[in-house]
């Protein structure tokens, strides 16, 4: 089937080679462009970035020390995921207290001293906002357990059923996304609460307005100690369907997908993910961000949103025709646009060209795309698109039109760590077995950022670290990668640069396969130069001819090239007759 829709694409590309694309707002071209609009944002895992104090974790004064390399590397804004007070169950997806910061972290001090050293720097910093679930730790998590007025309703309690030999069941077959039951049973309350992630992190309750108003002073809270916005996690878990006239929640049908009842693709999550109402919260949220800064003036603050769900509903965290949403709903097609077991290695050209255009052709008119390749939950780029593709996908990611969304050492090209059952750490991976954790566990992306080739990568004077550091820091880390003649740390920095010119940052973009080798992207500008992007995405030597496809024609200039080119930089290229190497991606520029 995959096959055919390829081939099928294939075709309609052969007679429309120059699929011309607008990855940004045509009528806000120009001067009216906002800030975020060709921003670079770098995704940092606190934990596994810089430890200052030598306990193996990384801190926010870690972060601040290092905030040198991020302004080096002309980040924009800066994405931490969650650094609030949290017993870890769900390292920091699951919230003891929404206005306080993690001890092991550092205090409110420090996250202060990090927003006024970043801003002297000219970097915006951006929060985790997680709105779906606190800690069981959580004070209102406790008060609502003990029934204490006001917090009776802040989360989804049940009592649940007893079944035909009198055993007491859950409300129903819902999921959690880290295996097994959606309801856990609460021995205080007599009830069960809902957690559509882990048992110690029970689902808010967004039906209860005090919830709602609670939540949007959890955002007024981080804007006046001068954060630029939010990432806003797990957004379509939100809201779950009411029950019906009886209290019942209805159960949710099964998918097919795998017979394993405890994984959560078990069912189709019809009832408790991608709810309208979810998406109206995210408006709301959005004429917050609006209002606060009417009120109190400075840049546009921004709302980047986190939705695994189908292109359709992504794209409505953008907005409708009268109210705002979203500016950058997370584009994850890199992610899940390729083969569905994510091993993308192989990936062709044209499959390429789909994730693409899957994004730029669904989204709608007026806005800006952005570009995902990998963040904390996921194999690293260079494991999952394969070790020859590592600058190739840094170049994507620069090069395509929009908004550029980089996790934590891909610019270096980290790539997986094969972690034991023995040193996991993710819940993910310690709710299931010794047996079948690797098909769950998110530690192999986790493992510590590689600064140099000293002990312990530079991340720490401890030897023990949180996760161990991955052993191919003596080669891949930034000291030995900036002093380089060529790494993929320089191909990134001449990627930061080319993003600044005109064509790169206000351009269209047209893009097509040829064979199953040959991505080729083209941007262009009136009066200014054009920049193609000629890559080889499989292993085979292969040449080209790309005049007819991207309409070009002559000689260009070589300006980048990925490790794997022998081409250098000023190498004339005649775009009629382009020899690629295997996985050889080049820039090259209109002379
Ligand atoms: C080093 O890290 C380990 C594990 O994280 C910790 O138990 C130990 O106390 C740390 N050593 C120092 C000096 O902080
Ligand atoms: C009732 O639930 C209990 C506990 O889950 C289970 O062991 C038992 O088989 C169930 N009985 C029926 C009749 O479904
Ligand atoms: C847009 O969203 C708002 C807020 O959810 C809603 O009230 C309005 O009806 C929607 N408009 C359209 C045209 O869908
Ligand atoms: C991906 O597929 C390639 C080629 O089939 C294989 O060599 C590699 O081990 C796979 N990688 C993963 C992470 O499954
Ligand atoms: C980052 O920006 C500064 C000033 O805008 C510039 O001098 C520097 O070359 C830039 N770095 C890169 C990698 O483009
Ligand atoms: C990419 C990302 O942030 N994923 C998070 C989504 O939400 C769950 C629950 O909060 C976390 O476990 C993931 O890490
Ligand atoms: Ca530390
Ligand atoms: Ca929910």
């Amino acid at each position: 089937m995959r096959k055919i829709i390829s081939l099928v694409l294939l075709l309609a590309l052969a007679q429309q080679p120059s699929l011309a694309c607008d990855g940004t707002a045509r009528q806000s071209s120009g001067d009216a462009r906002e800030w975020w609009q060709s921003a670079q944002f770098y995704q940092i895992y606190p934990r596994s970035f810089m430890d200052s104090n030598g306990d193996g974790i990384g801190d926010l004064a870690g972060i601040t020390s290092r905030l040198n390399y991020l302004k080096d590397l002309n980040v924009t804004a800066v994405w931490l995921s969650p650094i609030y007070t949290s017993p870890m169950a769900d390292f920091g997806y699951d919230i003891a207290d929404f206005f306080d910061i993690q001890p092991e972290y550092g205090t409110l001090n420090d996250f202060d001293n990090l927003v006024q050293e970043a801003n002297k720097l000219g970097l915006k910093v951006i929060l985790d906002f997680v709105p779906n679930h606190s800690s069981d730790e959580n004070e209102w998590f406790k008060k609502s357990v003990r029934r204490e007025r006001g917090y009776e309703d802040y989360y989804v309690w049940h009592d649940g059923y007893k079944n035909e030999s009198g055993a007491r069941v859950p409300p129903s077959n819902w999921l959690q996304a880290f295996r097994g039951s959606a309801w856990e049973w609460n021995e205080e309350r007599q009830q069960y609460y809902l957690h559509q992630f882990a048992v110690k992190q029970p689902d808010l309750n967004y039906r209860n307005p005090a919830v709602v108003a609670q939540m949007k002073r959890v955002l007024t809270y981080w804007l006046d100690r001068g954060v630029a916005g939010f990432r806003v996690d797990a957004v379509p878990w939100c809201f779950e369907v009411l029950p019906d006239e009886t209290g019942r929640y209805p159960d949710e049908p099964l998918s097919g997908y795998t017979d394993d009842p405890d994984d959560s693709s078990y069912l189709l999550h019809i009832y408790t993910q991608d709810l309208p109402e979810t998406v109206d919260m995210v408006y709301q949220w959005r004429k917050l961000l609006d209002d606060y800064q009417r009120i109190h003036g400075g840049d546009r603050r921004v709302l980047l949103t986190e939705a695994w769900s189908p292109l359709d509903y992504v794209m409505k965290f953008y907005g409708n025709r009268t109210t705002e949403g979203a500016q950058m709903p997370f584009n994850f097609q890199f992610i899940v646009g390729g083969n569905s077991d994510k091993n993308n290695t192989d990936l062709p050209a044209s499959g390429f060209v789909k994730i693409i255009s899957s994004w730029l052709d669904n989204m709608p008119s007026g806005h800006t795309a952005n570009w995902v390749m990998g963040n904390h939950d996921q194999r690293r780029v260079g494991s999952r698109y394969g070790e020859g593709r590592i600058d190739l996908m840094n170049m994507l990611q620069m090069f395509l039109p929009g908004v550029s969304i980089t996790y934590m050492g891909e610019e270096i090209g980290m790539t997986d760590l094969d972690i034991s059952w023995e040193d996991s750490r993710d819940p993910a991976a310690c709710n299931s077995n010794a047996n079948i954790y690797e098909q769950f566990t998110r530690d192999p992306a986790r493992t510590p950022f590689q600064w140099s080739n000293t002990a312990n990568a530079g991340f720490s004077t401890n030897s023990t670290t949180w996760l161990p550091i991955n052993p191919n820091y003596v080669t891949v880390n930034v000291q030995t990668e900036e002093a380089a003649s060529k790494s993929h740390l320089t191909i990134y920095n001449q990627l930061v640069a080319l993003r600044k010119t005109k064509t790169l940052q206000q351009g269209d973009a047209s893009y097509t396969a040829i064979g199953d080798n040959v991505l080729a992207i083209k941007r262009f500008l009136k009066d200014e130069k054009t920049y193609l992007l000629l890559a080889n995405v499989l292993d085979s030597a292969v040449t080209a001819d790309v005049s007819d496809v991207l309409r070009v024609s002559g000689n260009f200039n070589t300006v980048i090239t990925n490790m794997l080119s022998t081409r250098k930089e000023g190498d004339i290229v005649s775009v009629n007759n382009v020899p690629l190497g295997a996985y050889e991606a080049i820039i090259v520029e209109s002379m």
